[in-house]
């Protein structure tokens, strides 16, 4: 669609008794009406943010379209612009870009999550349109980072696309596609504070030409705190450099996540007649922060824990093509949680929420996206290099940003690796450090002020090879109580590493297990994905850190949960270790957090892990209240049951519940809050006829079918009058497959299985029903290694498959002969088995798994009665 400048050039208003000239800077978003395709033949129309992976990377074969996209647009551009100099700029393009106007190459640039601008003047035709192309290109490059990342690396022009007019003389764009100006803060304390700038002009005309910068710095009702007028000469066809210091600002009200103050400075160019050519404004926060080995972390001599959030920036139906209306609604639920620190991981994130960050008052760590391994070529240290000097201009004058990274635990791939020798191992070390090292000085160079940090993963390596001196803060990502054994070890390694580097600042940057709110579990467990398991982690977590007064504070792993496509959870591409979910809705554990970090006015919440429980043999069930008060009254169906005290921001309690709607309210000094819970009391299966009734077999969890409506409820060994495996009928295992099952949204059911298990008895009444069974065959018959799933699969050929054959019989009645399913159907394809079952003279129903050849296998069972 063609596109018009606006043309006016210059305009004075009358403002009050003084005129203002302004000249038409215009930088316009042009993201709407482009045309995209994939192979450059055929095309369709797409606005930007744009992803071609938003729905190949979620679909049940494995992989996602790593390859060129090509998107294309005209722009008219009249000729009255012709004086003007013209730039487009990409905020993001993942993560190869070759750029063409009008036929001809303009540039090309690498990274996928930092912006470039190009100078495109030369390039133009006026008067007419103008065709902008670009390639796209998201293939693995071994010089390009990330090489390996639990994330999915959607391909695509995901942020704003603008097109830049400015006259000759501007604030310049091309010191790596920052603002053009630099803010420091010489000095800052309670008393006084200054703020220096230094700017970047660009004169691009033939002739040396007098201006004048004007600064005017507001505070944050909008009155002027004080001004600055810089006469400055600049050089024909050059970038001229100044640095101004303004004047001293006198008992600064300074910024704090609790009191995120902010002043605002506008920088106006103006030429010697007073017309002004160029604009900029930013944010001024007067703060000081620093890390004690001992005391932890210090904002204005204060210290403060830490505790807060790591973020994706990708989003449920989106991939990372999210419109900034909802990405900026993340950063008010991440603040309404009570968090008082962001880590933007693993890439900087749209600059509209480090914006979002200085408002609100969140501290920020940012960094480059170079996780697991570095490739030891040239250019990959290159474009490392150059991707951390865009992201320290870009991201420089925010004040809410504190903290700037580079890796992320840069040695996963090395500690994984079963394919390199022993020496390729120790040269490894040896070069990624080395470029550790460049980027450790770089940063303290390119950004004094702030402090570096680097994110490493459970593994001596990181103290062996001394890595983790480098920077002056390094953040530990700790998965106890998930990928490693027990909770409580945080504890204990926290303290060996004090111990034995007592000069080293730390905190722990990421943490978490993956919850899924369709699974509950009533005695939760490691691995099970229940919302209760992941109240035990985080709750565990933050007490130990906050025993620490040394560290400096942690970052939850993961504010949501997130696409990462080869993962095999029970949400398939998706990483679940959100404490909200991939749509944004709460996890109860988000509750939680709000308890124990939102002190200013009074909380509480009555969990509701799953919509209905279903209570078997009993009509107890224990709920879960949060609050940040110290006690309440715990109310059901409206009479007063007991007092109940919080401890750590929670408090338990076993109630006696009515079959169908129970309503658990909880009343605090100031606040009040209730859930309904549909209880299903199954005491006598025989007596009470069921309408329908699901059982998540070989496991302990809970899970909730949101499209059946039901709940598949918890195994358990049989008992008379009810339900469960015969112990005596083979060795009964339980077992967790890590894989996506395909043909199916309920892979939880499938995922876990038991094994040698032959008989199952459900004690239903007399009548017809519908009975279903799930299998899966958990055996691969091609094995490959995945870093991150929960179990080590080693390498297996097909003639390894184990092929299991059995015959299923519901009652006397054989449903199924020489059950095959490695040889009848698709590796990890999930299967429905169903019959019509008569049940008479109180027989109750039998399920008989017949082993011919290997151990018999089940997932669910599903019975529904038939009218
Ligand atoms: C980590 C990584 C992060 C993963 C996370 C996990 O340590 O830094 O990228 O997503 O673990 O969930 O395994």
């Amino acid at each position: 669609m063609p596109h018009s400048i606006n043309n006016i050039k210059s305009l004075c208003l009358f403002l009050g008794v003084v005129f203002t000239c302004l000249s038409f800077s215009q930088s316009i978003t042009i993201n709407s009406g482009w045309h995209y395709s994939e192979n450059n033949t055929e095309w369709q129309t797409v606005n930007i943010p744009h992803t071609w992976n938003q729905l190949d990377a979620f679909d049940d074969t494995s992989g996602y379209r790593r390859g060129l996209g090509y998107y294309k647009k005209q722009i008219f551009i009249s000729s009255t612009e012709k004086e003007e100099v013209h730039y487009l700029k990409f905020n993001a393009v993942n993560q190869e870009a070759t750029v063409f106007l009008n036929g001809k190459k303009v540039g090309s640039h690498r990274g996928g999550y930092t912006a470039f601008v190009f100078n495109i003047s030369e390039y133009i035709k006026y008067n007419t349109v103008n065709l902008i192309e670009v390639t796209v290109d998201n293939s693995h490059n071994e010089d390009i980072p990330p090489l390996d990342a639990d994330f999915t690396f959607y391909g695509g022009i995901y942020r704003d696309v603008e097109l830049i007019a400015l006259p000759k003389q501007h604030f310049s764009l091309d010191d790596f596609a920052s603002d053009g100006f630099y803010i420091n803060y010489p000095q800052v304390s309670e008393e006084n504070a200054t703020v220096e700038v230094t700017g970047l002009l660009n004169n691009l005309s033939k002739k040396k030409e007098k201006v004048v910068v004007q600064f005017t710095l507001f505070d944050a009702e909008g009155s002027i705190v004080n001004t600055h007028s810089e006469k400055l000469k600049l050089k024909s066809q050059s970038n001229n450099k100044f640095v101004v210091t303004l004047p001293v600002v006198n008992t600064p009200k300074l910024w704090s996540p609790d009191n995120p103050y902010l002043y605002k400075l506008q920088m106006s160019l103006q030429d010697s007649e007073g017309v002004t050519l160029d604009s900029k404004s930013s944010n001024i926060g007067f703060r000081w922060a620093s890390v004690d080995p001992k005391k932890g972390f210090f904002l204005n001599g204060k210290p403060i824990k830490l505790i807060g959030v790591n973020r994706h920036q990708d989003y449920e139906n989106y991939g990372n093509a999210v419109p900034l209306s909802l990405q900026k609604e993340d950063i008010n639920i991440i603040k309404e949680m009570g968090s008082n620190v962001i880590r933007f991981a693993h890439y900087p994130h749209a600059r509209e929420l480090y914006d979002k960050c200085d408002e609100l008052g969140i501290i920020v760590w940012t960094e480059i996206p170079i996780v697991n391994k570095v490739t030891n070529s040239e250019s990959f240290f290159a474009t490392s290099i150059n991707m951390q000097k865009e992201h320290i201009k870009q991201y420089y004058n925010y004040p809410s940003v504190i903290m700037m990274g580079y890796m992320n635990e840069i040695f996963l791939g090395l500690a994984f690796d079963k394919k390199e020798s022993e020496e390729e191992k120790e040269a490894r070390k040896i070069f990624t450090y080395d470029l550790a090292k460049q980027l450790e000085d770089l940063t303290r160079k390119e950004a004094p002020n702030h402090i570096t940090v680097m994110a490493l993963h459970f593994n001596e390596l990181y103290n062996e090879t001394k890595i983790a001196d480098l920077s002056m803060l390094v953040g530990w990502n700790l998965y106890f109580g998930w990928y490693h054994e027990k909770i409580k070890d945080l504890g204990v390694f926290l303290d060996d590493q004090h111990q034995r580097f007592p000069n080293r600042s730390l905190l722990v940057s990421e943490y978490g297990p993956g919850a899924d709110v369709r699974v509950s579990a009533t005695h939760p467990s490691r691995y099970d994905y229940s919302q209760e398991y992941q109240l035990l982690l985080h709750s565990g977590y933050v007490n130990q850190v906050k025993e620490r007064e040394f560290v400096s504070g942690m970052t939850a792993w993961n504010f949501a949960d997130f696409g990462s496509e080869f993962r095999g959870e029970t949400k398939p591409h998706i990483n679940q270790k959100g404490l909200v979910q991939y749509n944004r809705e709460p996890k109860e554990i988000y509750h939680w957090y709000q308890s124990v970090l939102k002190t200013e006015t009074p909380y509480v919440h009555v969990a509701n892990y799953l919509k209905d429980v279903t209570l078997v043999d009993t009509d107890a069930h224990e709920i879960v209240v949060f609050s940040n008060q110290e006690k309440g009254q715990l109310y059901v169906n409206d009479n007063y049951i007991k007092d109940i005290n919080f401890e750590s921001g929670i408090a338990k309690a076993t109630v006696s519940f009515n079959d169908g709607i129970n309503t658990v309210k909880v009343e605090t000094k100031n606040a009040a809050h209730s859930t309904d819970f549909n209880a299903k009391i199954i005491k006598n299966l025989k007596s009470n006829t069921i309408d329908k009734l699901a059982i998540n077999v070989g496991t302990h969890i809970s899970f909730r079918d949101e499209v059946l409506g039901t709940t598949f409820i918890s195994d358990r060994s049989y008992s008379q009058n009810l339900f469960g495996y015969v112990t005596d009928s083979g060795k009964c295992k339980r077992k967790l497959i890590p894989f996506n099952v395909s043909n199916t949204i309920n892979d939880a059911v499938y995922q876990t299985v038991l094994l040698d298990c032959n008989t199952y008895k459900v004690d239903l009444a007399d009548g017809s029903y519908k009975v279903t069974l799930y299998f899966v065959e958990p055996e691969l018959k091609n094995k490959t290694k995945v870093l991150f799933n929960l179990t080590t699969d080693t390498d297996n050929s097909e003639a390894d498959v184990m092929h299991r054959i059995f015959d299923i019989k519901l009652n006397d009645k054989k449903t199924a002969s020489q059950f095959n399913m490695a040889k009848d159907y698709a590796d990890k394809y999930g299967i429905e088995h169903s019959a019509k079952v008569n049940i008479t003279n109180n027989e109750g129903l039998t399920i008989s798994l017949n082993p011919i050849k290997g151990e018999t296998v089940m997932s669910g069972i599903l019975i529904e009665k038939i009218d």
